[in-house]
């Protein structure tokens, strides 16, 4: 499963704690976007797709969510809550975000534009997705 977790730096001291994150150093890619997702209902599910191109580094900066990660050959389930610990997703994987808790905000740092024919959003077109890269089939 190329989905991984990226450790980040905490300055800590009597004020708090602060994370930085630079592109190409902490993560593996210019960071070319940023986008956040909060005031999630509970029970609410989102994603249900996959990217062909695009990396991330997913952060829950508050709060906690899960993650089911499928890369078409197994498929495993994350917690995220940790504000000094990212997920960095480099490959086409199938995800599915949920649980999240009262008031979590999940961050997301990304290595391209927003571009929706990066997407594949259904399940089967990914499998196949999948196959064809395995195959080198361009
Ligand atoms: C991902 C998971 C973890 C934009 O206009 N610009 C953007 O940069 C993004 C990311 C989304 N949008 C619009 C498109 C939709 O109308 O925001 C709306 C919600 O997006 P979406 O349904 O794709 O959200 P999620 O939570 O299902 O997926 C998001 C990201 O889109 C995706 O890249 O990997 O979070």
């Amino acid at each position: 499963m190329k989905a991984e977790r990226y450790p980040l730096p905490r300055h800590s001291d009597e004020r708090g704690t602060l994370t930085a994150v630079e592109g190409e150093r902490d993560v593996p890619f210019p960071i070319r976007r940023i986008y956040y997702i909060y005031e999630v209902d509970a029970g609410a599910h989102r994603g249900y797709h996959a990217h062909k191109t695009l990396k991330q580094l997913l952060i829950c900066v508050h709060g906690s969510c899960r993650l089911l990660l499928d890369n078409g050959l197994e498929r495993q389930v994350v917690r995220l809550s940790d504000p000094a610990e990212g997920l960095y997703i480099g490959e086409p994987i199938w995800r599915e975000m949920f649980d999240f808790s009262p008031g979590a905000v999940l961050l997301a740092l990304v290595s391209a534009p927003y571009d929706p024919s990066d997407y594949i959003r259904d399940y089967g077109e990914f499998l196949e997705y999948i196959r064809r890269e395995q195959e080198g089939v361009e």
